[in-house]
């Protein structure tokens, strides 16, 4: 019998710098799974941590230690054994059980199965975890470790929990404790099942899955290890009708049982085709028990089934979702260095990726139901692989499962990152415990593609000052290149593994190196500018990425500051980054002035992020298959703050959100400098062939033709084809007022032969017309001037509402339509407003007429949403200054250093 613990829960502070009205309140009520901080606020005793200044005023929470209480009744039920099931302990935890220590345990990311036969007894049982700090313990530890380099201010490296948890680039220093993850009493007789791992394989057509099944018997001991002991013990496992079953002898405690399916149907990345599952079901019974003994499989973790009680005669059982597909990392050497691409069902697949950090800095919080829409929105931002980064965790089986169901391929970094860790005890058996967990919990995934060993330390090693500083102690070399891979050749033997990220399969060659392997390209966010994402040649951009801020709800719904400015005391807490803020301007003014309002720095940082993740993904794709993946840093945020994402810490879609989108189309045309001159760039990642005349015309930026041809092109399946623009196109006259358009069939790209700062961009003159329809409503904007990436902020007017699409640049007489999702009742003329409706015209200095902007206002609830809306403005075109068109870059310098951490 299973059953959940989560109820009745109290936590209380038992020592440290505890605030006197917290000391005065006694155990407050906790939720299990939770954390501290959430218990604290739930209880009204802490102010929200993710607003102003709030995280500097709870540092006290991971310095105190913490003691959870509740009880737990026992009936009689005819068991053999009694076992506590702790999914998550955040971090330094002893369990007791009717004040009995019954373990100690200094690790987050593992499962832990508690024998507690013979200390609990029939009736009321007490049931206590007591944390200690996390802070001290790392501490601690890292100097009885010995002192090994790290990023940001805590020795995470020292201990094994979330590493972002401590404080990161765009992360709120919020050290936890808690039960973060569900505890379960599990009370069985004979034998139960421990592990079961499906490694499954196809070939010609046929699919097979070796399930390999550990058991524990009850009379084995009362270690919690797999165990011998007791009778024969009968083991089935069924897929697609198809049913073995063998007896595992009294001596025995695993077996593997091969199932296979002919015909079957294949998983493939979204994009690429279906995702079949198949229900694989196992189930224990007694030796001696009929063949037709009754099923007692039910759906659970793979490390660790979650069980009804057996029905019937069934002792224990299990139900996963598999599904068939080859998988592999091609890593082989060509005339340009090494490959690295991943090939799936025989098929290389660009992999058009971004990275994935916890999506809340309290993870208890990330149901299933938000998973979903975080994966919703991946799969509509065009994503079709997500690296879960090694500073994070382990992330719950839906996530994964979520995966699977979306064709959104995983790559799972193991949790090391930026720092060096210790080979010795006590972290190695930590480290070996916790990658065997959760590589048996996740093999049953078909949407896992990779595992790869830590997040830029193998670079950090070459490049961060990290050989002085460790002065001959160990660094995790040895888990990237021994322990680790061994671990998953025994566990998962079919997936691939790679030691580090970046990486160069190369064994000479240094990790970061573009032409081998995957790379991190940090250069262009920390100095270079956006444009020189074009002076790369990756095989495999596995991060990269540009800031910007949270949408406008999400920064005022967290911050309080009057006035609110880029420097304004909540702003700069909300900015994690090093010298974030003046990496964010260094990077606008090639592009744009420095606004000197709050609502078009606001906009100006957006839209810069939204150009910079376009170029990038936009390039990384034309060099296909040169390049076979673009992985962006990054989708998510854990909190509001200015970052890397795209998706806000509220899950709102950051203008950059569309930017990855677009550049993520299936079928893509694009315009990339080349030499002195253009190309356009035809990227089908599709399975039929892409064949016509693309239209190309450079025209006056009233939209006059003032040069045009047309180009055939014949792109096959999954394939992507360079074809150069003629000079006479590819050359402007007046390069501040022409543009080129490169279009064919409804994909078109749109090159400006001027920065904007530098361009003869117009006052936006257009006219929109808003219509009211069930859920929302329909916005069509009609441009009388040429428009650069007009988008609709409409979060800042419902913060509820979302926008299908942004960023559009329309040439005089050309519209848009957009569906905006939204329940509220919109003012037209507000939803129309220079504030809202934003266009790259607006920040271009000079622009007679150029709007002056306020504050996003929030809408007036009582207005009615008439039909349509007058222009925004009448002004005149503007003869801004000329300049030489952009620096189009084509040099091959390469910079694959990144600067050392601090
Ligand atoms: C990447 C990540 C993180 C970091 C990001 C932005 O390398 O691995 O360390 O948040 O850079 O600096």
């Amino acid at each position: 019998m299973l059953r959940t613990l989560h109820d009745n829960w109290t936590v209380r502070p038992v020592a440290g710098p505890v605030p006197p009205q917290v000391d005065a309140a006694g155990p407050v009520p906790a939720t299990v799974p939770g954390t501290v901080h959430t218990d604290l606020l739930a209880a009204g005793l802490i102010p929200d941590p993710y607003l102003d200044d709030n995280e500097r005023l709870l540092g006290w929470i991971g310095l105190t230690d913490w003691r959870y209480e509740t009880t737990v009744e026992l009936r009689p039920d005819g068991h053999d054994r009694a076992e506590l099931v702790f999914d998550g302990l955040d971090t330094v935890a002893r369990v007791e059980v009717n004040g009995r220590t019954v373990a100690e345990t200094r690790n987050m990311h593992r499962t832990y199965r508690i024998d507690v036969t013979d200390a609990l007894r029939t009736g009321t049982n007490t049931l206590a975890v007591t944390f200690s700090s996390a802070v001290r313990y790392a501490d601690r530890a890292s100097l009885e470790q010995g002192a090994r380099p790290h990023v940001n201010h805590h020795p995470y490296n020292a201990i094994r929990k979330m590493a972002c948890n401590f404080g990161w680039d765009w992360g709120p220093d919020l050290v936890t404790a808690g039960i973060w993850r569900p505890v379960r009493l599990h009370t069985w007789r004979t034998a139960r099942l421990a592990t079961i791992r499906p490694v499954v394989q196809v070939e010609d057509g046929r699919g097979t899955v070796d399930v390999h099944v550990d058991v524990v018997r009850a009379g084995g001991g009362h270690d919690g290890q797999v165990s011998a002991g007791g009778g024969d013990l009968r083991v089935s496992a069924e897929i697609a009708g198809r049913e073995v079953t063998t007896m595992l002898p009294a001596d025995q405690t695993g077996t593997v049982l091969r199932l296979a399916v002919d015909d079957v149907r294949l998983w493939w990345p979204r994009g690429h085709g279906g995702q079949p599952m198949y229900d694989l079901t196992v189930r224990l019974d007694a030796g001696d028990a009929p063949g037709d003994a009754a099923g007692s499989a039910t759906t659970g973790r793979t490390a660790d089934p979650t069980r009804e009680p057996a029905a019937g005669r069934g002792l224990d059982g299990w139900t996963g979702r598999i599904g068939f597909r080859t998988l592999r990392l091609d890593t082989g050497a060509d005339e340009h260095g090494t490959r690295f691409a991943f090939v799936v069902n025989d098929r290389t697949i660009f992999v058009k990726g971004a990275n994935w950090i916890p999506d809340d800095a309290f993870p208890h919080r990330v149901t299933r139901a938000r998973y979903a829409d975080r994966l919703d929105q991946a799969a509509d931002a065009g994503v079709n692989l997500l690296r879960v980064w090694g500073g994070g965790i382990y992330e719950a089986d839906d996530f994964y499962a979520e995966c699977d169901a979306r064709g959104i391929l995983v790559w799972q970094d193991f949790l090391f990152s930026c720092a060096a860790y210790s080979e010795e005890e006590p972290l190695r058996s930590e480290v070996v415990a916790e990658a065997r967990d959760n590589i048996t919990r996740l093999t049953v995934h078909p949407s896992l593609a990779l595992w790869n060993g830590c997040n830029e330390n193998l670079w950090g090693y070459a490049d961060w000052g990290w050989p002085e500083r460790l002065d001959g102690r160990t660094w995790g070399h040895g888990y990237y290149t021994q322990t680790l891979p061994e671990l998953v050749a025994e566990l998962d033997p079919t997936r691939p593994y790679t030691p580090g990220s970046p990486w160069s399969p190369h064994p000479d060659r240094h990790p970061n190196d573009p032409d081998h392997g995957s790379t991190h390209d940090w250069e262009v966010w920390n100095r270079l500018g956006y444009t020189a994402y074009r002076r790369l040649r990756p095989r495999f951009a596995a991060e990269y990425g540009w800031q910007g801020p949270p949408t406008w709800a999400t920064l005022r719904a967290a911050l309080s500051d009057e006035p609110l400015t880029p420097e304004s005391p909540g702003m700069l807490v909300h900015q994690k980054a090093a010298e974030g803020n003046v990496k964010l301007t260094d990077g606008l003014l090639p592009h744009f002035r420095l606004p000197t309002t709050m609502a078009d720095w606001h906009w100006a940082m957006s839209l810069n992020q939204a150009r910079a993740v376009r170029t990038g993904v936009e390039y990384f794709r034309s060099l296909s298959p040169h390049c076979a993946g673009s992985v962006l840093w990054q989708l998510n945020d854990c909190w509001p703050v200015v970052s890397w994402a795209v998706v806000d810490g509220a899950g709102r879609r950051k203008p950059a959100f569309y930017a990855l989108r677009q550049a993520h189309a299936d079928r893509l045309v694009t315009v990339q400098p080349d030499g002195a001159g253009l190309r356009v760039a035809l990227v089908n990642d599709s399975a039929e062939p892409w064949t016509g005349a693309v239209a190309l015309s450079r025209r006056g930026y009233d939209g006059t033709v003032l040069a045009a041809g047309t180009l055939d092109v014949d792109c096959p399946a999954w394939s992507t084809r360079n074809v150069v623009v003629p000079a006479d196109i590819a050359t402007a006259d007046k390069a501040a007022s022409e543009v080129l358009i490169a279009q064919i069939g409804t994909a078109r790209a749109v090159w400006f032969f001027a920065e904007d700062r530098h361009s003869d961009l117009p006052a936006p003159i257009v006219a929109g017309e808003v219509r009211r329809e069930d859920g929302g409503y329909t916005v069509t904007v009609t441009a009388a001037t040429i428009v650069r990436d007009l988008t609709l902020l409409v979060d800042t007017v419902d913060p509820a509402a979302v926008v299908d699409d942004a960023l559009r640049t329309l040439l005089p007489g050309e519209s848009v339509t957009w569906r905006v999702t939204s329940d509220a009742d919109l003012d037209p003329d507000v939803l129309l407003s220079p504030t809202v409706l934003r266009c790259a015209n607006q920040l271009v200095e000079g622009v007679p007429g150029r709007p002056r902007s306020a504050d996003p206002r929030p809408v007036d609830p009582q207005s009615a949403a008439p039909q349509s809306a007058a222009p925004q403005s009448a002004a005149p075109q503007s003869a801004g200054p000329q300049s030489a068109a952009e620096d189009l870059i084509s040099g091959t310098s390469r910079d694959s250093s990144r600067n050392p951490r601090p």
